[in-house]
């Protein structure tokens, strides 16, 4: 069995992908699992960049086929922000809690009808030859006044999806892994990988 490495040392990230890359016929490794401990620097200035940056340099540390992901969330009332700097938004160390909490603050005054916001998901595949492509998804919902839900990670628990009338957090894995910006970057993904092994 072929093997994909998730370039990610986001263990929210890891499980989703398990989940989203079930079934296709690849062994599923991590960067801990392969001992590789290099912090790649997000230095470049968009989700495409960071994301090509990530596959990279991970494939060519482990010489397997690499799957990064660079994603983020952008708010309307804020200018597209926090965006690529989604991670580190409230300061390098900070936790997901504290970015949740910095987003709140600096939405205090803004009413419901402008909360309008994105999360963006950009997934870079590495094959092991230098071979590079990228998939796109999103998924658009509304910035609550509060947190809701203990479920998945990052801006999840303010997320709110007017269809469904919840925050993200508040759905179990299997159907945030339906809608997520993640599972839509993953639909095209998911294509890709089945070529490369075929
Ligand atoms: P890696 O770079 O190691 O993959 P990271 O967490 O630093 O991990 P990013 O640089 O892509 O990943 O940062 C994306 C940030 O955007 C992430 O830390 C979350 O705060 C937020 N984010 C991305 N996807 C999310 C999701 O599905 N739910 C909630 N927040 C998300």
């Amino acid at each position: 069995m072929p093997e994909l490495l998730l370039a990610t040392s986001n263990p929210g990230k890891v499980s989703e992908y398990r989940f989203l890359l079930d079934g296709l016929g690849y062994h599923i490794t991590t960067l801990a699992q392969q001992g590789v401990r290099e912090v790649v620097t997000e230095s470049g200035s968009s989700y495409e960049e960071n994301a090509r940056l990530k596959a990279t340099t991970y494939a060519g540390l482990s010489r397997l086929t690499t799957l990064a992901d660079d994603s983020g969330l952008e708010v309307d009332a804020l200018g597209g922000q926090p965006g690529v700097q989604s991670a580190r938004f409230a300061g390098e160390s900070a936790t997901d809690e504290e970015r949740v909490g910095l987003l709140l603050a600096r939405l205090n005054d803004v009413p419901w009808e402008e909360r309008t916001a994105r999360f963006i998901c950009v997934i870079a595949i590495a094959a092991s030859k230098g071979h590079i492509e990228i998939c796109y998804g999103e998924c658009r919902g509304i910035i609550a006044f509060e947190t809701e839900g203990r479920h998945g990670f990052g801006y999840d628990p303010v997320f709110y999806l007017p269809d469904l009338g919840k925050t993200m957090a508040e759905l179990p894995p299997e159907t945030k892994n339906k809608i997520s910006h993640r599972a839509r970057a993953c639909c095209e993904a998911r294509q890709l990988l089945q070529q490369l092994h075929t």
